[in-house]
């Protein structure tokens, strides 16, 4: 069982519970029936599912955030007399604390297929190394298991037992996980890797792997996909990497891969980033953490700043993304540190961002030192979700902590950055995004902040809305824009020709705060877009876009809300001008339609 309850990340695309398709695959032949439950995607009750299958052992897969839904899991089966077991990087890390509670029967601890296997050929806990399990009220962990070291002899995870579609933040695009590796040599004080794996990487064969991705892309019927590869240190092997290159490029696969990587690695090897990028992985996560050296020390992460800008450097000329995580709210960061962090990441050419909260995960090094201080405060397990602020630091209260990744979060999400994303686009594609798909995307983008947003503060909103709009006006969008001209980013030539020279002004308010796009056109360019506080007298016609719709999903008002969008436009001419923008989308949708149905047009 997988709990339900999405994160950080996971609103993007839907999270596949490759662990448990592992230890399904592993089990399968010893026992009689095997099913893998993911409460986020299921509609039925885990009641009504027990009712079912009428299981004689439920396991759960928990990382921290799950810890709650886990436990509630546990306590309905244990009701209906069904023996539980856990495991995952949280249980891993706290068998005392999960066996202390009386639904939990066992913890598997480290890698779970030998462990669970020899768990129910035996029928008892007893003398299975990897397991900890409750006798005679006193807790009982056996020795370690010791790691898989030939990772080769795993059967695939158990795909064909997946009940879930699942997808990619577009909605419509196949989306699957695949290892390639287990482990991290890295030592990063912050990371469940280093007390998961002990500093061990190992790593498949690159035949091996592309077997698996042959059967996944038949699994898929070769539709097209979305394929991360969730190995925490991809390039930890980069002879293998490049090798499974080699694989890929001998064959025509509709997939795009996406890969964690380590800064270092990308900087150092350029040859197999340019290779990656012709083989498919383009889309590339590499944990930057901070612009500041003390920080990467105090991290442990083991790379200095001269390695971002030249793994980004990489990944741009071959037309990847360049994605970069940072850590905010170190024990020692004040607030003017962590507000240059989205003009670094800018600065060094990210073309993606994330700025997670600094959370200490029990098992790391970062944990035992605030535990040991006494600094953690925070013992709702649901907000170890990196959105959170969860100890105490020096300089910031956890409302400056929440406030400044929002501000980062939108200081580096603007429209210079979608566009600058799509001018590296074209160097792989050599070709132009249609504007319909850009918007589209744009649509995703709105949706999946929106549900972050909520998540995040659902009683804090409107706080953290206006300090996204408070942080996007920025002078850098126009001159970018200015500088680079969309229309060179976007094919957009049909729609410049209906829509004509116009000052487009959209404007995005809560309450009393407004923050206004005014898009300056003409027949052939978009000279510049720029981003104001409140409203320009001189645009040509308005869109008003009320934010408070974003924290009400309910459609059903869908007609007053357009009337509302278009109710500054009240005279013949601005009347005419959106008629005009009307069919110039129209004409664009229009387009793509039949783009998408007749693709070799
Ligand atoms: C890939 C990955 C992701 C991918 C997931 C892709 C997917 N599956 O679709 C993405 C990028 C989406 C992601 C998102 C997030 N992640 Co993540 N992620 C990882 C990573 C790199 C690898 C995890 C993995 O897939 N391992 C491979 C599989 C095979 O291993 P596994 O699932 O652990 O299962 C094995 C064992 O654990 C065990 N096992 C697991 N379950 C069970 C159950 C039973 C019954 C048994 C017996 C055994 C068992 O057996 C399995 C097979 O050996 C880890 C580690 C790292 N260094 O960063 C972090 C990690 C798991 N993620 C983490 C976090 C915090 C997150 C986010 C909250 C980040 C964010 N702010 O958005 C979100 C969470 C989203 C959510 N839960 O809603 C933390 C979890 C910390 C913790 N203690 O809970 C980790 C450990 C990173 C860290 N900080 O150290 N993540
Ligand atoms: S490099 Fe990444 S996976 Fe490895 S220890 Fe550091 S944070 Fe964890």
């Amino acid at each position: 069982m997988k709990p339900s309850g999405r994160k950080g990340l996971s609103f993007a695309f839907d999270l596949i519970p490759i662990g448990l398709e592992y230890i399904a695959a592993y089990i399968k032949d010893t026992v009689e029936d095997v099913h893998i439950i993911d409460m986020e995607m299921e509609h039925r009750k885990f009641q009504d599912l027990i009712n079912l299958y009428c299981p004689d052992l439920v396991g759960i897969s928990l990382s921290a955030t799950e810890h709650n839904q886990g436990l509630r899991l546990a306590k309905i089966a244990k009701k209906n007399g069904v023996t539980t077991v856990i495991g995952g990087y949280h249980p891993t890390s706290v068998p005392d604390l999960m066996l202390s509670c009386p639904q939990i029967d066992m913890v598997v601890r480290g890698e779970g297929e030998l462990t669970m296997r020899e768990l129910v050929e035996k029928g008892t806990p007893e003398n299975v190394p990897g397991a900890s399990y409750k006798k005679g009220g006193k807790i009982i962990h056996n020795e370690d298991r010791p790691r898989i070291e030939n990772l080769d002899i795993l059967p695939f995870p158990a795909r064909r037992l997946r009940q879930y579609s699942y997808k990619s933040q577009d909605r419509t695009t196949d989306c699957d996980v695949i290892m390639m590796s287990r482990g991290c040599n890295g030592l990063c004080s912050f990371c469940c890797e280093p007390s998961m794996s002990h500093g061990c990487l190992r790593c498949r064969s690159p035949e091996n792997v592309m077997k698996e991705i042959l059967e996944t892309t038949e699994y898929h019927e070769r539709r097209p996909l979305s394929v991360v590869f969730a190995d925490p240190n991809f390039m930890g092997n980069p002879n293998r990497v490049n090798r499974l290159c080699d694989l890929l490029m001998e064959h025509d696969l509709n997939i795009e891969f996406c890969a964690m990587v380590r800064a270092d690695a990308m900087a150092k090897s350029p040859e197999i980033v340019k290779k990656m990028c012709g083989a498919g992985i383009i889309k590339f996560e590499m944990g930057i953490e901070s612009p500041n050296s003390k920080d990467l020390k105090s991290t442990k992460k083991g790379i200095t700043t001269r390695v971002h800008g030249e793994a980004v450097r990489n990944i741009r000329e071959n037309g990847g993304r360049a994605g970069g995580t940072f850590v905010i709210g170190l024990p020692d960061q004040t607030a003017e540190e962590i507000k240059a962090f989205p003009t670094y990441a800018k600065e060094i050419g990210l073309t993606a961002a994330a700025f997670g909260i600094a959370t200490p995960f029990p098992g790391t090094e970062f944990y035992d030192e605030l535990d040991k201080q006494g600094l953690i405060f925070e013992t709702n397990w649901d907000n170890f979700d990196e959105m959170h602020s969860v100890y105490k630091t020096k300089h910031l209260s956890k409302e400056n902590i929440e406030e400044m990744a929002t501000y980062c979060m939108a200081k580096f999400w603007n429209m210079d950055t979608f566009i600058d994303q799509e001018m590296v686009f074209q160097k792989r594609t050599r070709r132009k995004k249609a504007l319909v798909g850009f918007i589209r995307e744009r649509t995703f983008n709105v949706g999946f902040l929106a549900n972050n947003g909520n998540e995040l503060q659902k009683d804090n909103f409107g706080q953290h809305i206006k300090a996204f709009l408070e942080a996007w006006v920025d002078p850098h969008v126009e001159a970018y824009t200015r500088e680079v001209g969309v229309h060179e980013a976007l094919e957009m030539t049909r729609f410049l020709r209906i829509l004509g020279p116009q000052k487009v002004q959209c404007s995005l308010s809560l309450d009393d705060a407004t923050v206004s796009f005014v898009f300056k056109t003409t027949k052939k360019t978009v000279e510049y877009i720029r981003v104001i506080r409140g409203r320009q007298d001189d645009s040509t016609m308005n869109l008003e876009v009320d934010l408070k719709w974003l924290s009400e999903p309910d459609h059903s008002n869908l007609i007053e809300r357009l009337a509302f969008l278009f109710s500054h436009n009240l005279s013949i001419k601005r009347l005419w001008n959106t008629f005009r923008l009307l069919v110039a989308i129209g004409t664009e949708i229009l387009a793509w339609n039949l783009r998408k149905a007749h693709p070799q047009k």
